[in-house]
Protein backbone atom coordinates (compact mmCIF):
# COMPACT_ATOMS: atom_id res chain seq x y z
CA UNK A 1 0.00 0.00 0.00
CA UNK A 2 1.13 3.24 -1.05
CA UNK A 3 0.43 5.88 1.08
CA UNK A 4 -1.03 9.07 -0.32
CA UNK A 5 1.29 12.11 -0.93
CA UNK A 6 1.86 14.80 -3.11
CA UNK A 7 1.97 14.24 -6.99
CA UNK A 8 5.44 16.13 -6.74
CA UNK A 9 6.44 13.92 -4.24
CA UNK A 10 5.46 10.98 -6.31
CA UNK A 11 7.39 12.48 -9.26
CA UNK A 12 10.44 12.38 -7.26
CA UNK A 13 9.97 8.73 -6.08
CA UNK A 14 9.62 7.70 -9.40
CA UNK A 15 13.01 9.04 -10.22
CA UNK A 16 14.58 7.70 -7.32
CA UNK A 17 12.92 4.16 -8.72
CA UNK A 18 14.43 4.67 -11.91
CA UNK A 19 17.91 4.96 -10.58
CA UNK A 20 18.14 8.84 -10.10
CA UNK A 21 20.27 10.39 -7.33
CA UNK A 22 21.19 13.76 -8.65
CA UNK A 23 19.05 16.29 -11.08
CA UNK A 24 19.78 19.38 -12.47
CA UNK A 25 17.53 22.41 -12.43
CA UNK A 26 16.78 25.99 -11.84
CA UNK A 27 13.81 26.80 -9.73
CA UNK A 28 10.46 27.86 -10.75
CA UNK A 29 7.12 28.57 -8.75
CA UNK A 30 6.01 26.43 -10.81
CA UNK A 31 6.89 23.24 -9.51
CA UNK A 32 7.27 24.16 -5.90
CA UNK A 33 5.42 20.84 -5.30
CA UNK A 34 8.29 19.03 -6.59
CA UNK A 35 11.13 21.00 -5.04
CA UNK A 36 9.10 20.14 -1.80
CA UNK A 37 9.54 16.38 -2.69
CA UNK A 38 13.34 17.29 -3.33
CA UNK A 39 13.33 18.66 0.06
CA UNK A 40 11.48 15.11 1.64
CA UNK A 41 14.20 13.54 -0.09
CA UNK A 42 16.83 15.31 0.51
CA UNK A 43 19.64 11.91 2.11
CA UNK A 44 18.89 10.02 -1.37
CA UNK A 45 18.48 12.41 -4.26
CA UNK A 46 20.02 15.72 -4.84
CA UNK A 47 18.87 18.87 -6.76
CA UNK A 48 21.87 20.63 -8.30
CA UNK A 49 21.17 24.55 -8.71
CA UNK A 50 22.41 25.90 -11.67
CA UNK A 51 23.08 29.46 -12.42
CA UNK A 52 21.02 29.24 -15.90
CA UNK A 53 18.80 27.09 -17.69
CA UNK A 54 21.57 26.10 -20.38
CA UNK A 55 23.94 25.20 -18.07
CA UNK A 56 21.18 22.59 -16.36
CA UNK A 57 20.19 21.06 -19.30
CA UNK A 58 23.87 20.82 -20.93
CA UNK A 59 24.63 19.42 -17.33
CA UNK A 60 21.72 17.02 -17.49
CA UNK A 61 22.84 16.02 -21.10
CA UNK A 62 26.24 15.27 -19.91
CA UNK A 63 25.11 13.69 -17.44
CA UNK A 64 23.33 11.00 -20.25
CA UNK A 65 26.09 10.84 -21.98
CA UNK A 66 28.30 10.09 -19.21
CA UNK A 67 25.91 7.07 -17.27
CA UNK A 68 24.58 6.20 -20.76
CA UNK A 69 21.60 6.69 -18.17
CA UNK A 70 19.04 9.51 -18.61
CA UNK A 71 20.24 12.66 -17.12
CA UNK A 72 17.06 14.59 -15.78
CA UNK A 73 16.71 18.45 -15.83
CA UNK A 74 13.88 20.67 -14.40
CA UNK A 75 12.72 24.10 -15.46
CA UNK A 76 10.25 26.65 -15.10
CA UNK A 77 7.48 27.61 -17.97
CA UNK A 78 8.03 29.59 -21.03
CA UNK A 79 11.40 31.59 -20.01
CA UNK A 80 13.55 28.12 -18.33
CA UNK A 81 12.60 26.36 -21.15
CA UNK A 82 13.16 28.56 -23.77
CA UNK A 83 16.46 28.82 -21.80
CA UNK A 84 16.86 25.10 -21.67
CA UNK A 85 16.27 24.63 -25.25
CA UNK A 86 19.98 24.26 -25.86
CA UNK A 87 20.67 21.18 -23.73
CA UNK A 88 17.70 19.61 -25.23
CA UNK A 89 18.90 20.10 -29.00
CA UNK A 90 22.40 18.86 -27.97
CA UNK A 91 21.02 15.67 -26.39
CA UNK A 92 19.04 14.97 -29.92
CA UNK A 93 21.51 15.87 -31.79
CA UNK A 94 24.35 13.82 -29.87
CA UNK A 95 21.46 11.04 -29.41
CA UNK A 96 21.94 11.53 -25.81
CA UNK A 97 19.28 10.12 -23.17
CA UNK A 98 17.56 12.69 -20.91
CA UNK A 99 14.58 13.84 -19.16
CA UNK A 100 13.17 17.14 -19.11
CA UNK A 101 10.71 18.45 -16.79
CA UNK A 102 9.40 21.48 -17.06
CA UNK A 103 6.58 23.20 -14.84
CA UNK A 104 3.51 24.49 -16.69
CA UNK A 105 0.08 26.82 -16.02
CA UNK A 106 -2.44 25.38 -14.21
CA UNK A 107 -4.69 23.25 -16.24
CA UNK A 108 -8.09 25.53 -15.96
CA UNK A 109 -5.85 28.29 -17.45
CA UNK A 110 -4.19 26.31 -20.65
CA UNK A 111 -4.75 28.51 -23.81
CA UNK A 112 -5.32 31.75 -22.51
CA UNK A 113 -1.51 32.36 -22.70
CA UNK A 114 -1.12 32.63 -19.15
CA UNK A 115 2.00 34.28 -16.93
CA UNK A 116 5.01 32.54 -18.93
CA UNK A 117 2.59 30.06 -20.97
CA UNK A 118 4.10 27.85 -24.32
CA UNK A 119 2.38 24.59 -25.70
CA UNK A 120 5.92 22.27 -25.25
CA UNK A 121 4.13 20.28 -28.08
CA UNK A 122 4.46 22.27 -30.47
CA UNK A 123 7.96 24.20 -29.30
CA UNK A 124 9.83 20.99 -28.80
CA UNK A 125 8.64 18.53 -31.38
CA UNK A 126 7.97 15.36 -31.85
CA UNK A 127 9.52 14.86 -34.51
CA UNK A 128 13.19 13.22 -36.46
CA UNK A 129 14.23 16.61 -36.83
CA UNK A 130 13.30 17.89 -33.78
CA UNK A 131 14.39 18.64 -30.00
CA UNK A 132 12.42 15.67 -28.44
CA UNK A 133 11.55 12.28 -28.97
CA UNK A 134 8.12 12.86 -27.43
CA UNK A 135 6.77 15.46 -25.35
CA UNK A 136 3.82 15.02 -23.11
CA UNK A 137 1.79 17.20 -20.61
CA UNK A 138 0.42 15.06 -17.47
CA UNK A 139 -2.81 15.99 -16.79
CA UNK A 140 -3.51 12.82 -13.80
CA UNK A 141 -1.43 12.81 -11.10
CA UNK A 142 -2.31 8.93 -10.65
CA UNK A 143 -0.35 8.45 -13.79
CA UNK A 144 2.60 10.22 -13.36
CA UNK A 145 4.56 6.82 -12.52
CA UNK A 146 2.85 5.93 -15.85
CA UNK A 147 4.80 9.09 -17.62
CA UNK A 148 7.91 9.08 -15.70
CA UNK A 149 8.31 4.89 -16.98
CA UNK A 150 7.35 5.83 -20.41
CA UNK A 151 10.02 8.96 -20.78
CA UNK A 152 13.04 6.26 -19.65
CA UNK A 153 12.02 3.69 -21.72
CA UNK A 154 11.94 6.45 -24.95
CA UNK A 155 14.88 8.22 -23.82
CA UNK A 156 16.65 4.50 -23.67
CA UNK A 157 15.20 2.39 -26.54
CA UNK A 158 16.16 2.72 -30.18
CA UNK A 159 18.16 5.79 -30.77
CA UNK A 160 18.55 7.08 -27.60
CA UNK A 161 17.56 10.74 -27.12
CA UNK A 162 15.54 13.66 -25.32
CA UNK A 163 11.80 13.31 -24.29
CA UNK A 164 9.79 16.33 -22.01
CA UNK A 165 7.64 16.02 -19.64
CA UNK A 166 5.26 19.50 -19.31
CA UNK A 167 3.78 19.41 -14.97
CA UNK A 168 0.34 21.65 -14.75
CA UNK A 169 1.19 23.07 -11.86
CA UNK A 170 -2.28 21.81 -9.85
CA UNK A 171 -1.35 18.67 -11.08
CA UNK A 172 1.71 18.25 -8.77
CA UNK A 173 -0.51 19.95 -5.90
CA UNK A 174 -2.79 17.05 -6.16
CA UNK A 175 -2.38 14.12 -3.85
CA UNK A 176 -1.95 10.80 -5.23
CA UNK A 177 -1.52 7.30 -3.84
CA UNK A 178 -0.46 5.85 -6.95
CA UNK A 179 2.37 3.43 -6.43
CA UNK A 180 6.08 4.46 -8.31
CA UNK A 181 6.79 1.91 -11.26
CA UNK A 182 10.00 -0.32 -11.13
CA UNK A 183 13.14 0.62 -12.71
CA UNK A 184 13.00 0.59 -16.68
CA UNK A 185 14.90 -2.21 -18.61
CA UNK A 186 14.85 -1.26 -22.02
CA UNK A 187 14.99 -3.10 -24.96
CA UNK A 188 18.09 -3.95 -26.91
CA UNK A 189 17.38 -4.74 -30.45
CA UNK A 190 19.56 -7.41 -32.34
CA UNK A 191 20.47 -7.63 -36.10
CA UNK A 192 18.58 -10.36 -38.01
CA UNK A 193 21.10 -13.70 -38.16
CA UNK A 194 20.65 -12.90 -42.10
CA UNK A 195 22.32 -9.50 -42.17
CA UNK A 196 24.93 -10.76 -39.97
CA UNK A 197 25.42 -13.62 -42.93
CA UNK A 198 25.35 -10.78 -45.40
CA UNK A 199 27.92 -8.74 -43.75
CA UNK A 200 30.04 -11.82 -43.35
CA UNK A 201 29.87 -12.07 -47.11
CA UNK A 202 30.72 -8.62 -47.74
CA UNK A 203 33.94 -8.70 -45.46
CA UNK A 204 34.69 -11.60 -47.34
CA UNK A 205 34.69 -9.78 -50.85
CA UNK A 206 36.21 -6.56 -49.76
CA UNK A 207 39.72 -5.11 -50.48
CA UNK A 208 40.33 -1.74 -48.78
CA UNK A 209 37.22 -2.30 -45.80
CA UNK A 210 36.95 0.71 -43.24
CA UNK A 211 34.93 0.55 -40.00
CA UNK A 212 33.71 4.21 -38.65
CA UNK A 213 32.47 3.64 -34.84
CA UNK A 214 30.66 5.70 -32.63
CA UNK A 215 26.99 6.42 -31.64
CA UNK A 216 25.37 6.55 -28.10
CA UNK A 217 24.24 3.45 -25.99
CA UNK A 218 27.63 1.31 -25.89
CA UNK A 219 28.82 -0.69 -23.02
CA UNK A 220 31.89 -1.48 -21.93
CA UNK A 221 31.06 -5.05 -22.66
CA UNK A 222 30.24 -4.06 -26.01
CA UNK A 223 33.26 -2.28 -26.43
CA UNK A 224 35.16 -4.77 -25.97
CA UNK A 225 33.71 -7.32 -28.39
CA UNK A 226 33.76 -4.65 -30.66
CA UNK A 227 37.66 -4.26 -29.97
CA UNK A 228 37.19 -8.08 -30.54
CA UNK A 229 35.62 -8.05 -33.80
CA UNK A 230 37.71 -5.27 -35.84
CA UNK A 231 41.23 -7.26 -34.35
CA UNK A 232 39.83 -10.58 -35.92
CA UNK A 233 39.18 -9.13 -39.01
CA UNK A 234 42.30 -6.62 -39.02
CA UNK A 235 39.65 -3.57 -39.98
CA UNK A 236 40.75 0.10 -39.93
CA UNK A 237 38.94 1.82 -37.39
CA UNK A 238 38.34 5.67 -37.77
CA UNK A 239 35.54 7.29 -34.61
CA UNK A 240 32.98 9.54 -36.11
CA UNK A 241 32.91 12.84 -34.76
CA UNK A 242 32.94 13.28 -31.30
CA UNK A 243 32.78 9.84 -30.93
CA UNK A 244 36.51 9.68 -30.39
CA UNK A 245 36.43 7.55 -27.04
CA UNK A 246 34.27 4.76 -28.63
CA UNK A 247 37.82 2.99 -29.61
CA UNK A 248 41.08 2.96 -28.14
CA UNK A 249 42.98 5.51 -29.90
CA UNK A 250 46.27 4.05 -28.71
CA UNK A 251 45.38 0.61 -30.63
CA UNK A 252 47.58 -0.34 -34.04
CA UNK A 253 43.78 -0.60 -35.68
CA UNK A 254 42.48 3.59 -35.20
CA UNK A 255 42.77 5.44 -38.00
CA UNK A 256 41.70 8.92 -36.26
CA UNK A 257 38.78 10.72 -36.11
CA UNK A 258 36.11 11.18 -39.06
CA UNK A 259 34.74 14.51 -38.01
CA UNK A 260 36.21 18.48 -38.62
CA UNK A 261 39.75 19.09 -39.18
CA UNK A 262 39.85 15.44 -40.78
CA UNK A 263 43.02 14.44 -41.67
CA UNK A 264 43.39 15.00 -45.14
CA UNK A 265 44.83 11.03 -45.65
CA UNK A 266 41.92 10.12 -43.43
CA UNK A 267 39.44 11.60 -45.87
CA UNK A 268 41.04 10.05 -48.85
CA UNK A 269 41.04 7.03 -47.44
CA UNK A 270 37.38 6.56 -46.72
CA UNK A 271 36.76 7.88 -50.19
CA UNK A 272 38.74 4.68 -51.89
CA UNK A 273 37.48 2.40 -48.98
CA UNK A 274 35.78 -0.55 -50.98
CA UNK A 275 33.52 -0.80 -47.85
CA UNK A 276 32.31 1.38 -45.21
CA UNK A 277 31.33 -0.17 -41.95
CA UNK A 278 29.26 2.73 -40.26
CA UNK A 279 29.26 1.40 -36.95
CA UNK A 280 26.60 3.08 -34.61
CA UNK A 281 27.24 6.53 -36.17
CA UNK A 282 24.59 8.40 -37.88
CA UNK A 283 25.72 9.34 -41.52
CA UNK A 284 25.28 12.85 -40.71
CA UNK A 285 27.00 16.02 -41.93
CA UNK A 286 30.46 16.04 -39.75
CA UNK A 287 31.41 12.29 -40.14
CA UNK A 288 30.78 12.59 -44.02
CA UNK A 289 32.42 15.60 -44.85
CA UNK A 290 29.46 17.47 -45.82
CA UNK A 291 27.92 14.15 -47.61
CA UNK A 292 31.08 14.52 -49.70
CA UNK A 293 33.50 11.32 -48.54
CA UNK A 294 30.44 9.32 -48.95
CA UNK A 295 28.52 10.42 -52.36
CA UNK A 296 24.34 10.90 -52.03
CA UNK A 297 22.50 9.46 -52.11
CA UNK A 298 24.44 6.26 -53.72
CA UNK A 299 27.99 6.31 -52.50
CA UNK A 300 30.67 4.74 -54.71
CA UNK A 301 31.85 2.99 -52.00
CA UNK A 302 29.67 -0.61 -50.61
CA UNK A 303 28.22 0.68 -47.59
CA UNK A 304 26.90 -1.44 -44.25
CA UNK A 305 25.35 1.05 -41.66
CA UNK A 306 24.58 -0.50 -38.47
CA UNK A 307 22.39 1.74 -36.34
CA UNK A 308 19.81 1.42 -33.02
CA UNK A 309 17.22 3.70 -34.62
CA UNK A 310 14.58 2.55 -37.27
CA UNK A 311 14.26 5.71 -38.49
CA UNK A 312 18.02 6.51 -39.17
CA UNK A 313 18.58 3.66 -41.47
CA UNK A 314 18.07 4.25 -45.12
CA UNK A 315 17.48 8.10 -44.10
CA UNK A 316 20.00 9.46 -46.34
CA UNK A 317 22.02 6.94 -48.27
CA UNK A 318 21.11 3.95 -50.11
CA UNK A 319 23.19 1.84 -48.24
CA UNK A 320 24.08 -2.04 -49.23
CA UNK A 321 23.20 -3.24 -46.10
CA UNK A 322 21.46 -2.43 -43.04
CA UNK A 323 21.42 -3.90 -39.55
CA UNK A 324 18.95 -2.25 -36.64
CA UNK A 325 21.08 -3.14 -34.04
CA UNK A 326 21.02 -1.46 -30.29
CA UNK A 327 25.07 -0.55 -29.78
CA UNK A 328 24.77 -2.28 -26.12
CA UNK A 329 24.76 -5.65 -28.13
CA UNK A 330 26.18 -4.59 -31.60
CA UNK A 331 29.87 -5.33 -30.54
CA UNK A 332 28.44 -9.34 -29.21
CA UNK A 333 26.53 -9.44 -32.28
CA UNK A 334 29.29 -8.47 -34.82
CA UNK A 335 31.97 -10.48 -32.67
CA UNK A 336 29.83 -13.47 -34.16
CA UNK A 337 30.89 -13.41 -37.37
CA UNK A 338 33.99 -16.07 -38.10
CA UNK A 339 37.25 -14.45 -39.82
CA UNK A 340 38.81 -16.30 -42.14
CA UNK A 341 41.95 -18.10 -41.66
CA UNK A 342 45.39 -15.86 -41.55
CA UNK A 343 45.63 -12.10 -42.18
CA UNK A 344 43.46 -11.12 -44.58
CA UNK A 345 44.44 -9.47 -47.62
CA UNK A 346 43.87 -5.83 -46.31
CA UNK A 347 46.79 -6.10 -43.87
CA UNK A 348 48.89 -3.02 -45.52
CA UNK A 349 46.11 -1.02 -46.07
CA UNK A 350 44.99 -1.46 -42.16
CA UNK A 351 49.08 -0.73 -41.38
CA UNK A 352 49.07 2.67 -43.27
CA UNK A 353 45.98 3.79 -42.15
CA UNK A 354 47.46 3.75 -38.32
CA UNK A 355 50.76 4.87 -39.82
CA UNK A 356 48.72 8.14 -41.28
CA UNK A 357 47.40 8.84 -37.79
CA UNK A 358 50.19 8.65 -36.08
CA UNK A 359 52.02 10.80 -38.59
CA UNK A 360 48.98 13.02 -37.69
CA UNK A 361 49.91 13.18 -34.24
CA UNK A 362 53.21 15.00 -34.85
CA UNK A 363 52.85 18.84 -34.16
CA UNK A 364 54.90 21.23 -36.33
CA UNK A 365 55.94 23.78 -33.20
CA UNK A 366 54.21 27.03 -32.57
CA UNK A 367 55.33 30.07 -31.13
CA UNK A 368 54.99 32.05 -28.47
CA UNK A 369 52.04 29.39 -27.27
CA UNK A 370 51.85 26.16 -28.66
CA UNK A 371 48.42 24.17 -28.45
CA UNK A 372 49.44 21.05 -29.61
CA UNK A 373 51.77 21.08 -26.55
CA UNK A 374 49.30 22.42 -24.14
CA UNK A 375 46.90 19.66 -24.87
CA UNK A 376 49.58 16.90 -25.07
CA UNK A 377 51.18 17.83 -21.74
CA UNK A 378 47.73 17.92 -20.14
CA UNK A 379 47.27 14.25 -21.36
CA UNK A 380 50.66 13.59 -20.11
CA UNK A 381 50.17 14.96 -16.56
CA UNK A 382 46.05 13.64 -16.02
CA UNK A 383 45.26 10.68 -14.83
CA UNK A 384 44.03 8.10 -17.35
CA UNK A 385 40.55 8.19 -16.66
CA UNK A 386 40.51 11.94 -17.04
CA UNK A 387 37.03 13.75 -18.45
CA UNK A 388 37.86 15.89 -21.39
CA UNK A 389 34.78 18.27 -22.23
CA UNK A 390 34.69 21.22 -24.65
CA UNK A 391 32.13 23.21 -26.52
CA UNK A 392 32.23 24.40 -29.87
CA UNK A 393 35.32 26.43 -31.54
CA UNK A 394 38.32 25.93 -33.30
CA UNK A 395 40.28 25.45 -30.24
CA UNK A 396 38.66 22.64 -30.06
CA UNK A 397 40.58 21.39 -32.73
CA UNK A 398 43.88 20.90 -30.78
CA UNK A 399 42.06 18.33 -28.28
CA UNK A 400 40.68 16.53 -31.13
CA UNK A 401 43.73 16.35 -33.14
CA UNK A 402 46.03 15.57 -30.08
CA UNK A 403 44.10 13.75 -27.32
CA UNK A 404 44.25 9.85 -27.44
CA UNK A 405 41.11 8.75 -26.10
CA UNK A 406 40.99 5.54 -24.25
CA UNK A 407 38.06 2.64 -25.45
CA UNK A 408 35.45 3.46 -23.47
CA UNK A 409 35.67 -0.25 -22.14
CA UNK A 410 38.51 1.26 -19.79
CA UNK A 411 36.77 4.00 -17.84
CA UNK A 412 33.58 4.71 -19.98
CA UNK A 413 33.12 8.05 -21.56
CA UNK A 414 35.61 10.27 -21.52
CA UNK A 415 34.47 12.51 -24.22
CA UNK A 416 31.91 15.45 -23.44
CA UNK A 417 31.59 17.34 -26.66
CA UNK A 418 28.98 18.38 -28.50
CA UNK A 419 27.80 16.52 -31.81
CA UNK A 420 25.67 19.87 -32.44
CA UNK A 421 28.12 22.32 -32.00
CA UNK A 422 27.31 24.09 -29.15
CA UNK A 423 28.79 26.52 -27.83
CA UNK A 424 28.90 26.84 -23.80
CA UNK A 425 29.16 23.19 -23.36
CA UNK A 426 31.88 22.06 -22.03
CA UNK A 427 32.08 24.04 -18.28
CA UNK A 428 28.93 22.72 -17.56
CA UNK A 429 29.26 19.51 -18.61
CA UNK A 430 32.90 19.70 -16.71
CA UNK A 431 30.83 20.42 -13.41
CA UNK A 432 28.29 18.11 -14.31
CA UNK A 433 31.45 15.10 -14.50
CA UNK A 434 32.83 16.38 -11.10
CA UNK A 435 29.78 16.27 -9.31
CA UNK A 436 28.92 12.99 -10.72
CA UNK A 437 32.71 11.75 -10.29
CA UNK A 438 34.07 13.38 -7.77
CA UNK A 439 37.37 10.89 -7.56
CA UNK A 440 38.30 11.41 -11.54
CA UNK A 441 39.91 14.35 -12.61
CA UNK A 442 37.84 16.66 -15.55
CA UNK A 443 39.45 18.88 -18.10
CA UNK A 444 37.72 21.53 -19.89
CA UNK A 445 38.99 23.42 -22.65
CA UNK A 446 36.80 26.30 -23.47
CA UNK A 447 37.03 29.55 -26.34
CA UNK A 448 36.62 32.89 -24.89
CA UNK A 449 33.91 33.38 -26.86
CA UNK A 450 32.71 29.34 -25.92
CA UNK A 451 33.56 29.99 -22.00
CA UNK A 452 31.28 33.63 -21.54
CA UNK A 453 27.49 31.15 -22.75
CA UNK A 454 28.17 29.66 -19.52
CA UNK A 455 30.99 30.52 -17.38
CA UNK A 456 28.38 31.58 -14.60
CA UNK A 457 28.20 28.09 -13.57
CA UNK A 458 31.95 28.42 -12.38
CA UNK A 459 30.00 29.06 -9.75
CA UNK A 460 27.77 26.12 -9.53
CA UNK A 461 30.73 23.97 -9.78
CA UNK A 462 31.90 26.33 -5.60
CA UNK A 463 28.12 26.03 -4.24
CA UNK A 464 27.82 22.03 -4.81
CA UNK A 465 31.66 21.18 -4.17
CA UNK A 466 33.03 19.78 -7.60
CA UNK A 467 36.35 19.50 -7.99
CA UNK A 468 37.50 19.75 -3.84
CA UNK A 469 38.36 15.90 -3.44
CA UNK A 470 40.79 13.92 -5.24
CA UNK A 471 39.60 14.25 -8.66
CA UNK A 472 40.32 18.22 -10.13
CA UNK A 473 38.12 20.29 -11.87
CA UNK A 474 40.09 22.08 -13.99
CA UNK A 475 38.92 24.83 -16.91
CA UNK A 476 41.34 26.11 -19.76
CA UNK A 477 40.55 29.20 -21.78
CA UNK A 478 41.75 29.69 -25.12
CA UNK A 479 41.20 33.57 -25.35
CA UNK A 480 42.38 34.91 -28.46
CA UNK A 481 40.19 37.79 -28.55
CA UNK A 482 37.54 36.58 -31.54
CA UNK A 483 35.08 34.00 -32.73
CA UNK A 484 38.07 32.99 -34.25
CA UNK A 485 35.87 30.12 -35.85
CA UNK A 486 34.00 32.76 -37.63
CA UNK A 487 36.85 35.04 -37.99
CA UNK A 488 38.31 31.79 -40.22
CA UNK A 489 35.40 31.58 -42.67
CA UNK A 490 35.03 35.15 -42.82
CA UNK A 491 38.09 35.26 -44.13
CA UNK A 492 38.07 32.35 -46.35
CA UNK A 493 34.82 34.01 -47.63
CA UNK A 494 35.25 37.82 -47.41
CA UNK A 495 38.71 37.99 -46.97
CA UNK A 496 39.97 41.21 -44.87
CA UNK A 497 36.55 42.08 -43.95
CA UNK A 498 36.07 41.38 -40.29
CA UNK A 499 32.51 41.69 -38.92
CA UNK A 500 30.80 40.62 -36.09
CA UNK A 501 33.51 38.15 -35.34
CA UNK A 502 35.68 40.76 -32.41
CA UNK A 503 35.74 39.67 -28.88
CA UNK A 504 37.32 42.93 -27.95
CA UNK A 505 36.62 43.23 -24.50
CA UNK A 506 37.37 39.77 -22.88
CA UNK A 507 37.43 40.03 -18.89
CA UNK A 508 40.33 38.86 -17.10
CA UNK A 509 39.70 35.29 -17.22
CA UNK A 510 41.98 34.77 -14.25
CA UNK A 511 40.75 37.27 -12.14
CA UNK A 512 37.18 36.49 -13.21
CA UNK A 513 37.60 32.98 -12.15
CA UNK A 514 39.25 34.09 -8.28
CA UNK A 515 35.56 36.18 -7.95
CA UNK A 516 34.45 32.94 -8.30
CA UNK A 517 36.47 31.34 -5.31
CA UNK A 518 38.49 28.82 -8.11
CA UNK A 519 42.39 28.56 -8.45
CA UNK A 520 43.31 31.10 -11.45
CA UNK A 521 46.49 30.94 -13.73
CA UNK A 522 47.27 33.03 -16.61
CA UNK A 523 49.62 31.36 -19.20
CA UNK A 524 50.86 33.40 -22.37
CA UNK A 525 54.30 31.21 -23.29
CA UNK A 526 54.18 27.06 -23.36
CA UNK A 527 56.95 26.88 -21.01
CA UNK A 528 54.61 28.60 -18.08
CA UNK A 529 51.33 25.86 -19.11
CA UNK A 530 53.02 22.42 -17.52
CA UNK A 531 53.64 24.03 -13.93
CA UNK A 532 49.96 25.91 -13.87
CA UNK A 533 48.68 22.73 -14.97
CA UNK A 534 50.46 20.71 -12.17
CA UNK A 535 49.42 22.90 -9.73
CA UNK A 536 46.06 22.66 -10.56
CA UNK A 537 46.35 18.90 -10.28
CA UNK A 538 47.14 19.47 -6.80
CA UNK A 539 45.18 21.85 -5.82
CA UNK A 540 42.58 22.55 -2.58
CA UNK A 541 39.73 23.03 -5.16
CA UNK A 542 38.99 24.17 -9.14
CA UNK A 543 41.26 26.08 -11.27
CA UNK A 544 41.29 28.11 -14.38
CA UNK A 545 43.78 28.76 -16.53
CA UNK A 546 43.63 31.91 -19.00
CA UNK A 547 45.74 31.15 -22.11
CA UNK A 548 46.24 34.19 -24.14
CA UNK A 549 46.78 33.01 -27.80
CA UNK A 550 47.34 35.42 -30.58
CA UNK A 551 44.30 35.30 -32.96
CA UNK A 552 46.18 34.99 -35.91
CA UNK A 553 46.80 30.72 -34.68
CA UNK A 554 43.52 29.58 -36.50
CA UNK A 555 43.62 26.08 -36.80
CA UNK A 556 46.16 23.26 -35.90
CA UNK A 557 46.31 23.64 -39.62
CA UNK A 558 46.70 27.23 -41.00
CA UNK A 559 46.13 30.84 -39.50
CA UNK A 560 44.24 33.58 -40.59
CA UNK A 561 47.13 35.46 -42.30
CA UNK A 562 47.61 32.24 -44.58
CA UNK A 563 44.12 32.18 -45.24
CA UNK A 564 43.26 35.61 -46.16
CA UNK A 565 46.41 35.04 -48.30
CA UNK A 566 44.82 32.19 -50.57
CA UNK A 567 41.29 33.86 -50.75
CA UNK A 568 42.39 37.00 -52.45
CA UNK A 569 45.20 35.44 -54.50
CA UNK A 570 42.01 32.70 -55.49
CA UNK A 571 40.02 35.87 -56.67
CA UNK A 572 42.64 37.79 -58.08
CA UNK A 573 43.77 34.65 -60.05
C1 LIG B 1 25.40 28.59 -29.20
C2 LIG B 1 26.15 28.84 -30.47
N1 LIG B 1 26.15 30.08 -31.01
C3 LIG B 1 26.85 30.34 -32.14
C4 LIG B 1 27.56 29.33 -32.75
C5 LIG B 1 28.35 29.64 -34.03
N2 LIG B 1 29.79 29.54 -33.72
C6 LIG B 1 30.50 28.41 -33.93
S1 LIG B 1 32.07 28.53 -33.43
C7 LIG B 1 31.87 30.14 -32.98
C8 LIG B 1 33.01 30.93 -32.43
C9 LIG B 1 33.66 30.28 -31.24
O1 LIG B 1 34.52 31.24 -30.65
P1 LIG B 1 35.48 30.88 -29.47
O2 LIG B 1 34.78 30.14 -28.41
O3 LIG B 1 36.15 32.12 -29.02
O4 LIG B 1 36.51 29.84 -30.10
P2 LIG B 1 37.53 30.02 -31.31
O5 LIG B 1 36.81 29.63 -32.55
O6 LIG B 1 38.00 31.45 -31.33
O7 LIG B 1 38.64 29.06 -31.00
C10 LIG B 1 30.56 30.57 -33.21
C11 LIG B 1 30.08 31.94 -32.91
C12 LIG B 1 27.51 28.05 -32.16
N3 LIG B 1 28.13 27.00 -32.69
N4 LIG B 1 26.83 27.83 -31.01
Amino acid sequence: MTTTRLAGHALVEALMAQGIDTVFGVPGESYLAVLDGFHEHRERIRFVVCRHEGGASFMAEAQGKLAGWPGVCFVTRGPGASNAAIGLHTAFQDSTPMVLFIGQVASDQRDREAFQELDYRQVFGPGTLGMAKWVAEVQHADRLPEYVARAFHTALQGRPGPVVLVLPEDMLTTPTAAPVLPCVVPVLAWPAPGALRDLRTMLMLAERPLAIVGGSGWTAKSARDLQRFVEAWQLPVGCGFRFQDTFDNRHALYAGDVGIGINPKLAARVRDADLVLAIGVRLGEMTTGGYSHLAVPRPAQKLVHLHAGAEELGRVYAADLLLQCSLGVAGQALATLEPPPGLPRWADWTTSAHADYEANHVAPTVVPLDMAQVVKTVQRLAPPDTVYTNGAGNFSGWLNRYTRYFGLQHHGRTQLAPTSGAMGYGVPAAVAAALLYPARTVVNIAGDGDFQMTGQELATARAHGAGVGSGKLISIVVDNGTFGTIRMHQEREYPGRVSGSDLNANPDFAALARAYGWHAARVAVTRDFEPAFAAALVADGPTLIHLKLDADVSTPRTTLAALRAAALKSRSG
